[in-house]
């Protein structure tokens, strides 16, 4: 009921984590293998090992979360250890999250990807919002054209990117032509909405620590930006480039809504962090009633047929 194929591959559900929750340890990408989510994505890899913004750097309301967190990860060899003992035990491919903090930086991680056992899919996260100095690289159109020819000079296995929030109808078309040059397998939309400021009234005060409070928004304050960054890529790019719904999922009304819009696969982060792994089945238990209700017995056979208003 909820396979949904992805590449060359069929996955038996479209929910996945969001990078970044509840995928630092070896210890929590096991718990996500062993939920009810179709795969994961590793937490967003640097070369070396990083500890990250200071804390407090992640705060959640009823409507969502803030968080600065800085890239903390345990460096790329850690993930790729494990990912090659994970393959050894099953077929179902799982998704590396590469960091993009410079240009060389990414050459020689996606490199080392290139030459390594790794068979999965690869994440390229062009719109990290939180470490002090590195703006979020897919709002510099130039620079993600240079760095997407550079890797694709390289770079065979299959690769998706991730991409921050877009507002403007002008900026969906310049970054889809972009992207339409190259062998993309997917697009992911949307990383957090970047440097909100989430305050707390009673204290007068922010309630994350780094650059003063301001953090990637996530959580339901950002479904009606990411669905319309799903639906502007999804029928903006060629049909060989699939989409990653992320933003705003905490039910399967939701799924089925960047379903919808024409996501392959759904990102959930904001959820996670607040339920832990059993979101996932009971997304799926959710997301399966409505299609039922609605007479569906594929997913297929509404992605991606959003009507509009005559
Ligand atoms: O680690 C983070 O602060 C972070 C990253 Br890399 C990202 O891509 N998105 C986000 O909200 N936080």
């Amino acid at each position: 009921m909820l396979e949904t194929t992805f590449h060359d591959y069929t996955f038996q559900s479209p929910l996945m984590n969001a990078s970044g929750v509840h995928c630092m340890s070896a210890e929590q990408l096991d718990e996500l293998a062993n939920s009810k989510a179709g795969t994961f994505v590793t937490k967003s890899v640097t070369k070396k090992k990083r500890q990250g913004n200071p804390e407090p750097r992640y705060y959640e309301t009823n409507l969502g979360s803030i968080n600065s967190m800085g890239l903390p990860n345990l460096g790329f060899d850690y993930y790729l250890d494990y990912l090659d003992k994970r393959q050894k035990m099953t077929s179902t491919p799982v998704f590396f999250s590469v960091a993009s903090m410079s240009m060389q930086d990414n050459i020689e991680t996606l490199k080392k990807l290139e030459d390594s056992n790794f068979r999965g899919f690869t994440e390229l996260n062009l719109s990290c919002p939180n470490v002090l100095g590195k703006p979020q690289v897919a709002y510099d159109f130039d620079m993600t054209e240079k760095i997407l020819t550079e890797v694709f000079s390289f770079f065979t296995k299959p690769l998706g990117v991730k991409l921050p929030p877009y507002f403007d109808i002008a900026h969906f078309d310049q970054m889809a032509t972009i992207l339409n040059k190259f062998p993309l397998t997917f697009v992911n939309s949307i990383n957090s909405v970047g440097n909100g400021l989430i305050i707390n009234p009673e204290k007068e005060q922010v309630v994350i620590k780094p650059k003063e409070g301001f953090g990637g928004i996530g959580g339901q304050y950002i479904k009606p930006t990411a669905l319309a960054n799903v639906r502007a890529f999804y029928v903006r790019l060629n049909p060989s480039i699939q989409i990653i719904g992320t933003g705003g999922i905490t039910s399967g009304l939701d799924a089925f809504e960047h379903i919808l819009c024409g996501a392959s696969m759904l990102q959930i982060g904001t959820q996670l962090y607040k339920e832990g792994p059993k979101v996932f089945a009971r997304i799926s238990d959710e997301l399966t009633t409505i299609m039922k209700t609605k007479g569906y017995t594929d997913i297929q056979q509404f992605q991606g047929k959003l009507k509009t208003l005559e």
